[in-house]
């Protein structure tokens, strides 16, 4: 199989970690237009919207990550990701959900100011405060949702751990860790044990540590910056409605397909 990435992607490093907890190969790729919308080439024809990650397997191409887990965990049952009842399927469900929208939108818009600069002075601060605050919160509802679990899925790592693990990572990375001995840290240094998790880190770590140069080409030109549902949301509701402006207007933000 192949895998259309960002190794800095959320969505992409669910994916990634659930496709080693199944064993399954792949060779994952950048896609040469990654970050230009550009409606051309191989990119754009696998996936519309031009968004990481997409899976191709076969003649089999699929995009969004939810989509994806729900194809790979049908075609490769075992190991089972999802739990066993309905119940606590839907429960694993809910969490990815939440955070794939309110939770990787607060990580994206922190990362607007500390990779890409679209604030600064005062205006950085309050942003940053906001998604300090809005991080709590998250880690506090993702805590209880955990309760005295080893995992998100219960007694096995699965689906809602995949989903989570990216998202509390990055605000490791971030300086915006769970509390230090609380039970949402120590699920963190869980699951970085894992091969699978362990690995798709490494990746992230390399990838973030070359942000500062490849943050320059939204600004000198070539990429722009998708601002789409609940990241552009986050940016207006934080307060930073004139980021949005300014970007419109130095043409290095867009918005989603079509
Ligand atoms: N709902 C999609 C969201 C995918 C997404 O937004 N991916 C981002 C990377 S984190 C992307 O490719 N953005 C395109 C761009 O910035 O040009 C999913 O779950 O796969």
């Amino acid at each position: 199989m192949r895998l259309y990435e960002h190794p800095l992607s959320s969505y992409v490093q669910k994916v990634k970690i659930v496709l080693r907890e199944k064993g399954l190969a792949f060779t994952a790729e950048m896609p040469e237009s990654f970050g230009t919308g550009s409606p051309e080439g191989p990119f754009a024809a696998a996936n519309p919207r031009t968004e990481v990650p997409v899976l191709i397997d076969g003649d089999v191409t699929l995009f969004d990550s939810t989509v994806i887990l729900e194809y790979v965990e049908e075609r490769w049952p075992e190991p089972p990701l999802l739990p066993a009842t309905p119940a606590a399927r839907a429960f694993a469900r809910i969490t990815e959900d939440v955070c794939d929208t309110q939770y990787e939108a607060v990580n994206w818009g922190f990362g607007e100011i500390l990779w890409f600069h679209r604030a600064t002075g005062d205006l950085a601060d309050r942003l940053r405060a906001q998604a300090a605050a809005q991080t709590r919160v998250l880690q506090e509802w993702l805590t209880r949702r955990l309760g005295d679990a080893p995992w998100f899925g219960g007694e096995g790592f699965g689906w809602a751990d995949a989903a989570v693990a990216p998202m509390v990572n990055r605000s490791v990375h971030y300086g915006l860790g769970p509390e230090a001995g609380g039970p949402l840290a120590a699920w963190h240094g869980r699951a970085t044990a894992r091969p699978s998790v362990a690995e798709t880190f490494a990746e992230f770590d390399a990838a973030a540590a070359k942000m500062a140069a490849a943050s320059a080409m939204y600004t000198t030109g070539g990429r722009r910056r998708e601002y789409r549902d609940h990241r552009l949301e986050w940016m207006v509701k934080s307060g930073g409605v004139e980021v949005v402006l300014a970007g419109l207007r130095d043409g290095n933000i867009r918005f989603p397909w079509p």
